[in-house]
């Protein structure tokens, strides 16, 4: 009975989605795939059907722990860092047999638009707290996270660096992926990234969005990639804080947070057989395409001192007298 209710709700969803997107506007974005503008952000067909999907079904529960960031700004090292801060307990970081040692990041922190990707209700089955990542906006967030006392960790980057990192991106992975796929000038590609049309861009709007938020909700944590760069056992606290598990100070005189910084670093994590040979845990890619650089201040390689200037003159507008810097 309950399958056929489902079945009849998905269909009509489906429709209803058909007759959406051919209403929204329409453009190629940053790397050159077809984006759709939907309340002002800017989407893959079938990645803003999941989204809608996740923004209807998802029922939160008070124990989840949602992790938010635009893609290409540490959505990785995020996910692996909240993974072994939460499980420290059944696996310590220097343990042979953590899961992080055998599965990609991606694989033990899924992200919410892939699993409603191709089924709009899912079996979630893990157990609590369950660790859940999304890249979309706060407003999209399902009403379910909004009302519940789940927690939610924001990581912003420097645009300019999410730019350079998605531009390696699309050049390394979308000619394999994709055999159609047309080559755009770094110029064009530019261009369309300060216009914001990039997947769930513009990621500065997002940011801003979850700034604000933070003041008014303290389930929001803000993080920035720079600030982890900077001091990672300063950050590690604050997220084993905010998810109310603290370290003791037995676990800091026993180096329990350089363990973990040391477990997710890039040099370590990067190195690690199943992510630099394994695939699939996101569905079609390479685990290495995770793993480029990692670091602050990439962009100077590539961006011109005036394409530099001209985005920061975009975020900076942007973000005016709000009190966030992103460059
Ligand atoms: P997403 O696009 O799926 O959201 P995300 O992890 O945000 O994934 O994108 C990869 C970026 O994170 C890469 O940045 P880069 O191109 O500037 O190098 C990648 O190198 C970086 N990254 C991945 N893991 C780590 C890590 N452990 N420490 C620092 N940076 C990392």
């Amino acid at each position: 009975m309950m399958d056929s209710v489902q079945d009849a709700e998905v269909l009509a969803e489906n429709n209803d989605f058909q007759e959406l997107l051919q209403s929204l506007p329409f453009q190629r974005g940053t790397i050159n795939l077809p984006l759709h503008l939907y309340k002002g952000f800017w989407y893959f067909d079938h990645s803003l059907e999941a989204v809608m999907a996740f923004h209807r079904h998802f029922q939160a529960q008070d124990s989840d722990i949602i992790l938010v960031t635009a893609p290409k700004s540490g959505t990785t090292w995020l996910k692996s860092l909240v993974y072994a801060v939460v499980h420290r307990s059944q696996y310590t970081a220097t343990d042979q047999n953590h899961p992080l040692l055998t599965t990609n990041p991606h694989g033990v922190v899924p992200f919410l638009e892939l699993i409603y990707r191709n089924n709009k209700f899912p079996d979630f089955t893990s157990s609590p707290p369950r660790i859940l990542a999304t890249h979309v906006p706060y407003f999209m967030l399902p009403e379910s996270i909004k009302t519940s006392k789940c927690q939610i960790i924001y990581l912003c980057r420097n645009p300019k660096d999410i730019f350079v990192s998605m531009w390696h991106f699309g050049n390394n992975v979308l000619p394999k992926r994709y055999p159609s796929w047309q080559p755009i000038s770094i110029e064009e590609s530019f261009e369309r990234f300060c216009k914001g049309i990039e997947m769930f861009g513009p990621c500065w709007e997002q940011a801003l969005e979850y700034w604000k938020l933070r003041i008014e909700k303290p389930e929001v944590l803000f993080l920035k990639f720079e600030d982890l760069k900077a001091d990672i056992n300063v950050q590690l606290k604050r997220i084993a804080e905010h998810l109310g598990c603290p370290f003791s100070p037995e676990e800091e005189n026993r180096g329990v947070i350089e363990d973990i910084a040391h477990l997710c670093s890039f040099q370590h994590l990067s190195n690690i057989e199943v992510n630099k040979t394994g695939e699939g845990s996101i569905p079609q890619l390479e685990n290495s395409v995770f793993f480029r650089k990692g670091e602050v201040g990439d962009w100077v390689n590539i961006l011109t001192p005036s394409m530099a200037e001209k985005l920061d003159q975009v975020v900076e507008q942007k973000l005016h007298n709000s009190g966030l810097t992103l460059n």
